[in-house]
């Protein structure tokens, strides 16, 4: 008992009961407090009833099927919305099951937290036994940006803060927050309960470049004769819109966008050399990256990808003043958020700014127009089955005429293809595999994206990307969420046709032939489509799209037609043992 509730309970003079509050409203009073809406989790001991409570007050409470896509809805909802997503589960395996997108989140600087119930201290500390037992946060500490247990209801407040302050501030990442099953029956009165909660004001503070900072980047840029611009998911979380078009527009520099940050800008703006990508990575002499890593999806900006050693200078912007020099020299490191350094460098260019040489663009934009027009017939081919190519353009039309849709991508060819074909119009509407390129992200981030969008989600899916998270067709149709998924069906792993050589079983990349994804739907109550032409793909979508509910396109794709690992086939390795001739 409290020191409060004792002395209620002691003075005879008040008869009425101190009225108490425990462990379960605390947590969900914590996240109301810091607009925290939404829950993605799967119910269990010890947290059943915080996930009905939570329902009772008013608070979204998605179910998920397995906790991994409810750690990866979590995450995406982060991304869209800068406020940490929430992913519940219960101990040891629920606990490790969300680990994977915990992980995956903090990889990506995607906000989120995931809240795990967890045994009891004293018997997890002395290994003796206890139902679901695991020593969670030594588990998660490694996987993720900070990890935290709270023991007693009165620190739920700040336990939640800063969780949050976490997630969100510099870099954003994953946070994970233990909550042992005993905290959430911990009594105490409720006003010094309300009292502990703490509304977390201004989680990611503004963090404004040095001028010193802005002076030398705008010195390199303007040195520039072939200056680049590229454009990562940190740009697009940073909601920073409006300034970043500004900076393109006002400086006259084209840009490369990465896969999530597709749509910042439409793929159609005449700046944009996304179609002319190996070129402008090449042959640029200044590189200006805003939110994006020089890693290995910018072939570590060294390399075949890059002009001869030293030919190209980068300028940084990013909030991580560690991320400067992680791969090569950055001569003009930005440190801040992104929305203060682009700000400021525009203030900078001011009047007299000077557009980069025409000879530059014009290379871009032939590159571009010639690498456009060589795709072209790719896309209008109407061979049944049908070729990558021709699948996604349909798709490409259907985004084009539907830009407010969110896109969903995951698979080798159907990833990487698609990357390139489906042009994006609007920020935040492509979500990915993004840096790890991990499987099985599909589901949770078409249930976060319609959840917390409320715009249609269009998933665009390898068989076997689509198989991680498959299950959760039956999630989308409990909450009759508008999600049209299309399976690109090419019966496997990069391609149907492998064969073991022994003959005895099948090959380690292959699925059963022809199988019929749509009728995972329709065992749900959603609608499933067969088709095999591209007419026939566009008609489906469309009804699909129109409807607004839950549907899933199996798409006949020529089991030939894939390659090896996508785009990506040289970072296999090679066996060193020479086959005999
Ligand atoms: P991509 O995969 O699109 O190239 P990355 O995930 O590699 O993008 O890079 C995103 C970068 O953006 C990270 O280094 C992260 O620190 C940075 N970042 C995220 N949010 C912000 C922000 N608001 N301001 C500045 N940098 C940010
Ligand atoms: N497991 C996880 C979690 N992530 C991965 N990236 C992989 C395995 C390996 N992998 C890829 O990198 S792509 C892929 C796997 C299994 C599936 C490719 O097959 P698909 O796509 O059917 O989804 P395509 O269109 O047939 O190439
Ligand atoms: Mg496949």
């Amino acid at each position: 008992m409290t020191a409060l509730a004792k002395i209620v309970h002691t003075t005879p003079e008040i008869e009425a009961e101190p009225e108490l509050t425990d462990g379960f409203h605390l947590v969900i009073d914590a996240l109301k407090l810091n607009g925290i809406e939404t829950i993605y989790g799967v119910p269990g001991i010890p947290i059943t009833d915080l996930g009905r409570m939570a329902q009772a007050e008013g608070m979204r409470v998605i179910s998920f099927r397995h906790e991994q896509h409810a750690g990866n809805a979590a995450a995406i909802a982060g991304f869209l919305t800068q406020k940490p997503g929430i992913c519940l589960t219960v101990s040891a395996p629920g606990f490790l099951n969300g680990l994977t997108a915990l992980a995956n989140a903090t990889t990506n600087c995607f906000p989120m937290i995931l809240i795990s119930g967890s045994s009891e201290r004293e018997i997890v500390d002395l290994q003796q036994g206890d139902y679901e037992e695991m020593d969670q946060l030594s588990i998660a500490k490694p996987l993720c940006k900070a990890a935290f247990r709270v023991l007693h209801a009165a620190d739920i407040g700040i336990g939640v803060a800063r969780a949050i302050r976490a997630a969100c501030s510099g870099r954003p990442g994953g946070v994970y927050l233990d909550l042992p099953a005993k905290l959430f029956a911990q009594v105490i009165d409720a006003e010094a309960g309300q009292k502990s909660l703490v509304k977390v004001i201004d989680p990611a503070p503004a963090q404004h470049p040095a001028p010193e900072a802005i002076a030398r980047a705008l010195e390199v840029l303007k040195s520039a004769k072939r200056p680049l611009i590229v454009l990562g998911k940190g740009a697009a979380y940073a909601q920073a819109d409006e300034a970043i078009r500004s900076l393109v527009e006002t400086s006259g520099i084209p840009y490369v966008p990465m896969s999530m940050a597709k749509g910042l800008l439409p793929d159609t703006h005449p700046l944009s050399a996304g179609a002319a990508r190996s070129t402008a990575l090449k042959d640029s002499d200044v590189v200006l990256l805003v939110g994006a890593r020089l890693n290995w999806l910018l072939s570590h900006g060294k390399g075949k990808s890059w002009g001869e050693p030293g030919s190209t200078k980068f300028i940084q912007i990013d909030i991580e003043p560690r991320e400067m020099d992680s791969n090569v020299e950055i001569v003009a490191p930005v440190v801040g958020d992104i929305a203060s350094c682009v700000q400021a460098l525009l203030d900078g260019m001011g009047q007299g700014w000077q557009q980069p040489p025409s000879d530059w663009i014009e290379t871009l934009k032939t590159k571009r127009e010639a690498n456009i027009a060589k795709m072209a017939p790719k896309l209008m081919s109407n061979a049944s089955p049908m070729t990558f190519h021709a699948a996604l353009g349909a798709l490409r039309t259907i985004v084009k005429e539907r830009p407010d849709a969110i896109l969903v991508n995951e698979g080798a060819n159907t990833l990487d293809l698609a990357r390139g074909i489906i042009d994006m119009y609007q920020p935040r509407k492509r979500l990915d595999v993004g840096t790890w390129g991990i499987m099985g992200i599909g589901m949770g981030f078409a249930v976060a994206a319609a959840v917390e969008t409320g715009k249609p989600v269009l998933c665009v899916e390898g068989d076997s990307a689509f198989g991680f998270s498959g299950m959760e067709v039956e999630t989308i149709c409990r909450y009759g969420l508008p999600v049209c998924i299309v399976v690109f069906n090419n019966n496997g792993i990069y391609r149907g046709t492998d064969t073991d050589p022994t003959g005895r079983d099948p090959a380690t990349t292959v699925f059963v032939p022809d199988s019929r994804y749509d009728r995972m739907m329709e065992a749900f109550g959603g609608v499933g489509y067969h088709v095999t032409t591209p007419d026939e793909l566009t008609r489906a979508v469309n009804e699909a799209m129109n409807a607004g509910r839950p549907a899933l396109v199996n798409a006949v794709i020529d089991p030939a037609a894939g390659s090896e690992s996508g785009n990506i086939g040289s970072l296999n390795p090679q066996s060193g043992i020479k086959k005999k001739k």
